[in-house]
């Protein structure tokens, strides 16, 4: 067996590794600097303390451009730092979805994903790094808080700097490490993932559905990968087990720069998949973005499923879900900003929906405590407590199961969805990339004008549309399970008729300052259930603005994504 000695680095603190809504995420050319990636690495490992000490670790990526790089240094980093045994994904491959059904699995300690997620990558684009604790998921803000603590006054790293292992091979290697122990066992990337949703959805009539007989035709559908980690999922899962055809299956080979496409499956950065999908050929579209925990899901002609109605849907329809019939349908719960669809849901089935601040991490207190069965948010995730991350694949899987046992299109059942629930009208725009001192002093200004006294009360009329404001605040939450308090997690504007505007500054852009407008409305007049959003909130969208001054603090006219 080999035998290696730990050696410690001097190196220099950096500022601003502070991990934002989900991981530290930056321009890849920033962790490539000297020291940078292993100070975040023994800042993780120092935050996890004393647990560390002979624990196993999951490490893997989304295979963006120095993904390889970073899993060798945190081989040489975790060796040197106390832990037993990595469990590394084959190739540097691990989608987060994976990661998380991993940790749980094999009960480890944790796990490290790289990844800036649906943010470009390549040698001009985002790296990303992110710790996921022992139950799976996200960690706290009390870690995130802790390692970024760490990372301020950091003076020395440990490392073990000839190991090296080839992580394209399957195998396990043990090595000695100052005396122990110190276990690389590379595994299959997918195995535990496909055997997990196998055992979650009934597989049988999803392939029916697909394939036809002699009552229905095949049901046509189109999975894009984007380049991104779940294309090995995708092939193994809708191609091998499901039968569809590869030329269904596109952009299914990760690609370091993810080929090019900007990997965030929206209207705006998947248009050409919407495009493919708006010529009729296909009944049901997915995509998946570079670490494969968003979904974005579309229906004949790119019908196009809002996230947020997605949530609804699925929670209305769990019971035709094997897992679900077996472990139950305990709450729902959503992110602030996600609308509100899934609430009625939960009312008119009498089951609880708690609200919690923008991110999963949130979510993974509920889910332990098992107080919630599935959440959603509006950013195109949804997921359920298989796991503790939001779960691109598995939200397309439970769409197509929902769909092979009504058989009807998405259209359908969203029609008649909204026939029972009424209609949650929502869009989200985005300013990105706007100047940080003008997207601060914007928010300012509406966290003044919200402390005015005759704030609530306000009347704002447009097209012909009166909104008086009910209630005002910047959110926050208390995490019923332990007490800690989230603040400042968004600009409330809330008016009688329960319309909603927010304004939140996004936490995982890499570059400036991402203002994210988000914007509901509800109606119960099924003449406007097909209706585009766009014309339907345009009265609030105005509104918005002009309240705001968003136009004049930015210099911008135009949105550049609109959901
Ligand atoms: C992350 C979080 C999500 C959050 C999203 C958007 O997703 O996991 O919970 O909703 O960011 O956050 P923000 O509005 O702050 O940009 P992902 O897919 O990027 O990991």
């Amino acid at each position: 067996m080999s035998s290696f000695t730990v050696s410690i680095v001097d190196t220099v603190t950096f500022e601003g590794q502070k991990p934002g809504t989900s991981g530290l995420r930056k321009a890849a050319k920033i962790f490539q600097q000297e020291h940078y990636t292993e100070n975040f690495i023994q800042a993780i490992f120092e935050a996890v303390g004393d647990n560390l000490f002979g624990s196993t670790l999951v490490v893997g990526g989304d295979g963006r451009y120095y993904g390889r790089d970073v899993i060798e240094k945190i081989i040489k980093i975790a060796a040197a730092n106390g832990i037993s045994k990595l469990l590394v994904g084959q190739n540097g491959i691990f989608s987060t979805p994976a990661v998380s059904t991993v940790i749980r699995k094999y009960k480890t300690i944790g796990g490290i994903v790289l990844t800036a997620s649906h943010n470009p990558g390549g040698p001009n684009g985002d790296f990303g790094i992110k710790f996921n604790c022992e139950n799976g998921g996200p960690a706290s803000d009390s870690i995130t808080n802790k390692i970024y603590d760490i990372t301020k006054t950091l003076k020395k790293y440990k490392i073990v700097p000839e190991l090296s292992v080839d992580i394209d091979k399957i195998q396990c290697v043990t090595v000695q490490v100052d005396g122990k122990p110190f276990t690389i066992d590379v595994i299959d990337s997918v195995n535990d993932y496909i055997n997990l949703m196998k055992e979650i959805f009934d597989f049988s009539s999803i392939k029916k559905l697909l394939q036809g007989n002699d009552e229905h035709l095949p049901f046509k559908i189109l999975i894009n990968s984007m380049n991104g980690v779940t294309g090995p999922y995708v092939k193994q899962i809708f191609g091998k087990e499901l039968s569809v055809s590869d030329s269904n299956l596109v952009n299914s080979t990760p690609k370091e720069d993810f080929g090019g496409l900007h990997p965030d499956p929206n209207l705006t950065y998947a248009a050409d998949f919407v495009n493919d999908v708006k010529t009729g050929l296909y009944d049901f579209g997915a995509a998946f973005d570079g670490d494969g925990d968003r979904n974005m899901i579309i229906g004949k002609k790119a019908f196009f499923v809002n996230p947020s109605d997605s949530l609804a849907v699925l929670a209305a329809n769990l019971n035709v879900i094997p897992y679900f019939q077996k472990v139950g349908v305990k709450g729902y719960a959503r992110s602030m900003p996600t609308g509100a669809a899934v609430d009625r849901v939960a009312k008119s089935t009498n089951i609880e929906c708690f609200e919690v601040p923008t991110g999963w991490k949130y979510f993974g207190n509920l889910m332990d405590a098992g107080l919630i069965s599935l959440c959603g948010e509006e950013s195109f995730g949804t997921g359920s407590n298989h796991i503790r991350e939001k779960d691109g694949i598995w939200t397309s899987l439970a769409w197509l199961n929902i769909i092979a046992s009504h058989r009807k299109s998405i259209e359908e059942i969203l029609l008649n969805h909204w026939c029972t629930y009424g209609r949650n009208f929502f869009t989200r725009y985005d300013y990105e990339n706007c100047d940080i001192d003008a997207a601060n002093k914007m928010m300012k200004y509406v966290e003044e004008l919200m402390k005015e006294s005759d704030f609530v009360g306000r009347k704002f009329t447009s097209h012909n549309k009166t909104y008086i404001i009910k209630e005002a605040d910047n959110y926050s939450y208390k995490d019923p399970i332990d007490g800690s308090v989230a603040s400042k997690q968004g600009l409330r504007i809330l008016f009688e008729d329960s319309s909603r505007i927010i304004f939140r500054l996004s936490g995982t852009g890499s570059a400036g300052a991402t203002i994210r407008l988000y914007i509901e409305s509800y109606e119960a007049d099924s003449s406007t259930y097909l209706r585009d959003p766009q014309t339907v909130l345009k009265p609030l969208v105005d509104i918005s603005l002009e309240l705001s001054k968003l136009g004049e603090f930015t210099g911008r006219n135009e949105p550049t994504v609109i959901t």
